[in-house]
Order: structure tokens, then sequence, then C-alpha cells
């Protein structure tokens, strides 16, 4: 068959600023299929020079209808599969959806975390004729062979090895067009910015289950991990192959296994250190003065730490992020110091059970902690999630859902302690105060930045950290 994957254009809040990565997810469920003998294309919408304004402060960016529609009748696919990830951009598949189904005549599939949290919604409101809970590398070429007797929800399946998946379709990837959006926050290092970069995984799941969390519903609760030798074969292939020069761990938690960790990281270190970001966060739980050094050696820029909360009792007993205590915290950002490795650190608010006091303390500790950059955000409940289970059954958010209003800056919990507007003007002042401080911290990273890299870094450096500055005041607080 001849299989069509599309990743929607992307719908955001005119306050929300989204980077577009490349489409790895799709690019590891072409593998699948092109192993099961289908010939694959791959549609990133998310790619393109249209922008409209959709109404209710929702923007579209990326390529057109008129633009879908032509590639989907030139390409004449025999099925389509449609990605879809966040809550967020629920509408954007409505859309594609009725756009693509009169185009063609095979199936009309999703797949991805929001279509696996509630995949209801989706047949209900769309012409889609089946969602595939899970992962899709293996899922989808099987339900292609059971097409037209496969299930309208495809249950999950975790394969336990890894290993046995096949690797990404790279080749479907137009990497460059994608070095626009690597970019980083203003404090962090300016470091391979506008490179070739992809996100990799060396694991996948996490059995921690915070409860404002849902990769558990594509990744799965076990752990389970690749081998360091054979994922560090693949870094080396994107490196020689596709160029690739930086890396985004996309693991749901990377270093939740310190010696899988520490085989990963020094692995990269001996035959591949290349530039890299853990983008979903850290657990500060497991790092060391070992596994920072090799970290460090391997090529992280700077250590992702998810604070989550300033109060134990609110990680420990509201959110289940057991594992995390404050003391470690401190002792890590302390290391980091030591190591000269920055830190970007974030704190969330406004769980349900969480008080006023609670909130206080979290955003004191992100204010006092010796970080290089630091968000305030408040909790947002993705369906999928424990924490949205909760304020659905106590009534705690107006339902359905608006998925345009999930954002971070943005409250939606309101409790019998304080209001989702509440949140969302604490949210709002703790940034305005934190504004300033960047301001009056850039003077200082400049002269440091002269000081070890000379005038040609500095302003570059002073150029980047305009446009970011910018950015950044014009859109909140959002990354
Ligand atoms: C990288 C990442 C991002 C990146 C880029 C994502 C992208 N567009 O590729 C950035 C930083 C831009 C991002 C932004 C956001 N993200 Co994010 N992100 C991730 C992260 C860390 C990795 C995703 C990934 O690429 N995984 C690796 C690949 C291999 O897996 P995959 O993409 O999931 O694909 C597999 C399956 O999903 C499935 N599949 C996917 N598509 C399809 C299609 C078909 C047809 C089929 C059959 C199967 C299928 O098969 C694939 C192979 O197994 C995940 C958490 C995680 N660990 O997975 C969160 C995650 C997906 N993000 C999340 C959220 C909330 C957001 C934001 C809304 C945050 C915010 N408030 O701004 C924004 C929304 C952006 C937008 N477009 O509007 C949530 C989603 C929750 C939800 N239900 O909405 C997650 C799960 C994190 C979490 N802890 O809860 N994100
Ligand atoms: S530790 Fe991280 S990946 Fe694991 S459940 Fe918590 S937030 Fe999700």
């Amino acid at each position: 068959m001849r299989v069509l994957l599309v990743r929607p254009p992307v719908y955001r809040h005119v306050t929300a600023q989204v980077r577009s990565y490349a489409p790895v997810g799709l690019a590891t469920v072409a593998a699948g299929l092109r192993a099961a003998g289908h010939e694959v294309a791959l549609l990133d919408a998310e790619l393109g020079e249209h922008e409209e304004k959709l109404g209710r402060g929702v923007l579209r960016r990326g390529t057109s209808d008129d633009e879908i529609r032509a590639r989907v009748v030139e390409l004449a696919p025999d099925a389509v599969g449609l990605s879809c990830m966040f809550a967020v951009s629920m509408p954007a598949i409505v859309d594609l959806a009725k756009l693509v189904r009169p185009l063609f005549d095979g199936p009309l599939v999703a797949g991805g975390y929001a279509a696996t949290s509630d995949p209801e919604y989706l047949l209900e409101r769309t012409p889609i004729d089946a969602v595939i809970l899970g992962e899709g590398e293996l899922a989808f070429p099987r339900f292609l062979k059971e097409w037209p007797d496969a299930e309208r929800i495809v249950p999950q399946h975790w394969e336990p090895d890894l290993e046995s998946y096949p690797r990404p379709a790279y080749d479907l990837i137009d990497f460059d067009a994608y070095r626009k959006f690597e970019t980083v926050f203003v404090g962090l290092p300016q470091e391979d910015v506008n490179v070739r970069s992809v996100g990799v995984q060396s694991s996948r799941g996490c059995p921690v289950g915070c409860n404002f969390c849902s990769v558990q519903l594509i990744s799965g609760t076990p752990l389970r991990r690749r081998d360091p030798k054979s994922f560090v074969d693949e870094l080396v292939r994107l490196r020689d192959d596709f160029g690739v020069r930086k890396v985004h761990f996309f693991d749901d938690n990377l270093t939740l296994n310190r010696d899988h960790a520490l085989a990963v990281f020094r692995e990269m270190a001996e035959r591949c250190p290349m530039t890299w970001v853990a983008t979903q966060g850290t657990g500060a739980w497991n790092w060391d003065d070992e596994l920072l050094d090799a970290a460090k050696a391997s090529g992280m820029l700077y250590l992702s730490l998810p604070i989550e909360s300033g109060s134990e009792y609110v990680l420990h007993k509201i959110m289940h992020k057991r594992p995390l205590k404050l003391r470690q915290v401190k002792d890590v950002v302390r290391m980091c110091r030591e190591k000269s490795i920055p830190v970007f650190a974030w704190v969330i608010i406004g769980s349900p059970g969480e008080t006023k006091e609670d909130m206080e303390k979290g955003l004191y500790l992100l204010n006092q902690l010796d970080v290089d950059y630091r968000i305030a955000s408040v909790v947002t409940p993705y369906p999928g999630s424990e924490l949205f289970d909760e304020c659905r059954e106590k009534g705690y958010v107006d339902l359905p859902l608006e998925f345009e209003r999930l954002r971070m800056a943005q409250g939606m919990i309101t409790t019998p302690e304080f209001s989702a507007g509440y949140t969302t003007a604490r949210v709002a002042a703790w940034t305005m105060r934190g504004r300033l401080k960047v301001g009056q911290g850039l003077g200082t990273a400049l002269a440091k930045c002269y000081r070890a890299h000379g005038a040609g870094a500095t302003v570059r450096a002073s150029y980047l950290a305009a446009i970011e500055w910018y950015r950044y005041s014009r859109q909140g607080n959002e990354p």
C-alpha cells in the first residue's frame, strides 16, 4: 500500500510560542510501515509560510489547506495516518480529517498522545475510521493487514525489547527545514542554534506516575532501555549520514535508571560527543558528580530540572513525584555551579489540594536557586492524566475542555482553595518580575561571553538574545 503520514498545522494561542521539531514519531511509524512492505510519504504541515487567524485567540501556522489538498491528490495514498499528539491540537486534527477524507478511498487513521487519551472524541466528531492507541510502529502495519476487519480502537501493545523496533526513517525528514526553530532561551548557552537537530530516545517508559503526566499512555510504565552501544551507533549515523549536530533526548525519564544514563553518556563521550538537551527534563534524584561529569563530557548543553513544587507535601502527596526531595534539587544546582553547567528549572502551581502558601513556596524556591533560566507555569489538566480525571470528577474544570486554552500561562483549575483566575494572575506577576531580572543579568552574561569567546561571539549572542528577548516579552512566559 502507499501510506501517507501527516502532521497537522500548528494551532496555537496568540500568546503561545511553538517550536517545530523534526517529526521523529512519524518517521518511526514510517519505518514500521516500510518494514511491512508499504511505501510511505510524510507531509509535515507544521512547515510552511501560511498564517491565519482562526478566531478565539487561535493562530494557525504551517501548510495551507490548498497545499495539503494538492499534496494528498498528488500522492494518491491508499491509507492516511494523522499524528494527533497534543490535546491542544485536537481542533487541528478535526479540520485536517475533514479536509483529507474526500481525497482518497482507503482507511483514515489517527495516533499519538491526544488520540490515545480520547479516541471516542475523534471517532464521534470526524470521519476518522480508526484510532491506534499507543506506539504506532508495529500497530499501524498490523491494522492495515487486518483492514477492513480491524478494530476501530486498536489497543496498546508494548514490545518489551526496544531494540526490536525499526529505526526511524530519517530519509523522510528535511532536517534543514527545522533549523530555524533551534533556538535557546536568554541566559542559557547560545551554542549550536540553527543547526540540524533531531529527537532521540535511549529509553521509553516511566513508572513514577506523576499525576499531571500522560507519558504512560504511549510509552507504558516499565522502563524499557536501548543498548547504549546500538543507541550511539544511531547517533553516529545521524551525524555522518544526515549532518545532525545536536540531539534532543525525548526519553520519558532519561535519568530514571542512573546506570543506563551513565552508560549512554560514556558511550557518547567516547564515540560521538554531540550537543544535547533533555527537552522533557530530568529528575534531580539520580544526578551526582559522576553522572554530571559524564553528561557534560557527552555534550549536555544545560541541565533541565523540573522542580515542580517548593512543598514536599505537594510533590509527594498531591503530584506523586515521590522520588524527588527538595534537598536534592539544591545539591544538584550547587554541583552544576561547581562544574559550570547551566541549569534551567521550573515549577508548576495550581494543583488541586495545593494552597496559596504552597504555591508561594515554589515561586520563592525558584527565585532563590542559582539557576540560569527559570519558568513558573500553571499546571494543565491534560486528558489521559490522573490530574484531569480528578478535576473532572470533582468539577474543578469547565467541560468540555476548550482545547485552545490548554497552555502553560492559563489557569483552568478552580478548587475551594483558589480560582483559575488567581493562578493565571500569580504566574503572570511572577513572570513580569522575572523579566526585569533577565534584563539585569544580560549585561553580565554578555561581558562573560566577551571574555571567554571574543567580540564575534558576543555580537552573535547579543543578536540572538535580542530576538529571544523580543519573543519573550511579546509572548509571555511560554517556551
Ligand atoms: C518533543 C516533545 C515536544 C516538542 C515537539 C513535539 C513534536 N511536535 O514533535 C515540543 C517542545 C514542540 C513540544 C511542545 C508541546 N508539548 Co510536548 N512532548 C514532547 C515529548 C517530550 C516527546 C515526543 C516525541 O517525539 N516522542 C518520541 C516519538 C518516537 O514518539 P511519538 O512522537 O510519541 O510517536 C509515537 C506514538 O505517539 C505514535 N504515533 C504518533 N503519531 C502517530 C500517528 C499515527 C497514524 C499512528 C498510528 C501512531 C502515531 O507512534 C509513535 C511511535 O511509537 C513528549 C513526551 C514524551 N516523552 O513522549 C511531550 C508531550 C507529547 N508534549 C506534551 C505537551 C502537553 C506539549 C505542549 C502542549 C506543551 C505546552 N503547554 O506548550 C506543547 C504543544 C505543541 C503544539 N504543537 O501545540 C504532552 C502531551 C499531552 C497531551 N495529551 O496533550 C507530552 C506527552 C508530555 C507530557 N509529559 O505530558 N513537545
Ligand atoms: S517522572 Fe517525569 S516522565 Fe515520569 S511520570 Fe513524572 S513527569 Fe512523567
